[in-house]
């Protein structure tokens, strides 16, 4: 029994190494240390063996097994670090190659007049604020001078929501009355910016959503003269140092009096062309004097207080900067358009 051990030994040891790959030391593994193993049937036949002989076959035989067992786990870790040293030799990373790039997105055209625009009137002290597309009749149209009846609202065609009474704003300039009830009797220098919706054709030049930046300053002493020439610096800092503006007689409802503001074609520099059909002159904004009912509706005695109001659209002036002939460019979700700004 011990020559067999001795031998089992040796047959064990020239098998595992020749056991190359993890499946190959699970089958010797179950040959040689499994349940059924011969090694395991020795062992466990010892209590049939005599007592004299027990104790020296005894030892043998763990010993045969502890060597079967260390000689296994050698195999192992061997095998493991070949892996390791195959795996760092095959997928080898080169540091020195240049990154991949991530496909990084930009600002809509849009979206880059809109900041534009703002970043202007920051500098000039007018802080931003924002307030909702979702608006009630009463701030869209009643409380800026439009009664239902007026016949201003048929300017407006309108998305009415399923909840009465409630609209997507038409315009920025609801947002004049909720700064102006948040403010009272405070001097207010706010733009407003964000999205607007009208029920409308949709066509080259109008679009159902787009948006405004509207503009409001509240206080003693305001006058038509600071309302042209505050909106006079902002033309020559957007437009440029040389450029020449015109306002023209106007109406809304919630200013007056009310102006149009032009500014010269800054493609024909005035001299006219097709941007400007031949009038030498570019439509900018609407503005004018706030309403002593509109001021009278945020909290303020248009007794003590007066201030001026003008809306653009951002879209509108990205057209016209870029000579873009079609406002649903906008929405079309084409990248070959969008890639150009
Ligand atoms: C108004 O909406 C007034 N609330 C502006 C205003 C504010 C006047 C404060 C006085 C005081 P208007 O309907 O003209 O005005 O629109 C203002 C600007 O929004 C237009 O000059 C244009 O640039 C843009 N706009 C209007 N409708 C559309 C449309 N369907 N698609 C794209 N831009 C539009």
């Amino acid at each position: 029994m011990l020559e067999r051990l001795h031998e089992l030994e040796r047959e064990g040891l020239r098998d595992l190494a020749q056991a190359t790959d993890e499946e190959g030391l699970q089958t010797w593994k179950v040959k040689y240390l499994g349940r059924s193993a011969e090694l395991g049937r020795i062992l466990d036949g010892l209590r049939t063996v005599s007592k004299e002989e027990r104790p020296a076959l005894g030892k043998r035989a763990n010993e045969v097994k502890r060597a079967f067992e260390a000689a296994l786990e050698d195999r192992q870790q061997r095998q493991a670090s070949a892996r390791l040293t195959q795996a760092l030799q095959t997928e080898r990373i080169d540091m020195t190659l240049p990154g991949r790039r991530l496909a990084c997105g930009r600002l809509h055209p849009a979206t880059q007049t809109l900041r534009q625009i703002v970043a202007i009137w920051a500098e000039m002290g007018f802080q931003v604020y924002r307030s909702r597309d979702v608006e009630t009749e009463a701030y869209n149209f009643e409380l800026l001078n439009i009664p239902a009846h007026h016949p201003a609202r048929d300017m407006w065609d309108t998305f009415y929501t399923t909840t009465p009474g409630v609209v997507l704003r038409t315009h920025t300039s609801p947002g004049q009355i909720h700064v102006m009830r948040a403010r009272a009797p405070e001097p207010i220098r706010v733009v407003l910016p964000g999205m607007c919706y009208r029920y409308e054709q949709v066509s080259a030049r109008s679009e159902i959503q787009f948006n405004q930046v509207e503009g409001l300053a509240v206080g003693r002493n305001i006058t038509f003269g600071d309302l042209k020439g505050t909106l006079t610096a902002f033309a020559r800092r957007m437009f440029g140092q040389q450029v020449q503006t015109r306002f023209r007689a106007s109406h809304f409802p919630f200013t007056e009096p009310s102006a149009e503001m032009d500014v010269e074609c800054f493609v024909c520099s005035g001299t006219g062309c097709p941007v400007c059909k031949m009038t030498g002159w570019l439509e900018i904004l609407g503005s004018g004097m706030v309403h002593p009912t509109v001021l009278a509706n945020g909290g303020y005695d248009p007794e003590e207080f007066s201030g001026f109001a003008f809306g653009m659209g951002p879209e509108r002036i990205t057209m016209l900067r870029h000579r873009i002939e079609d406002i649903r460019s906008f929405w079309a979700n084409d990248l070959r358009f969008l890639e150009q700004f």
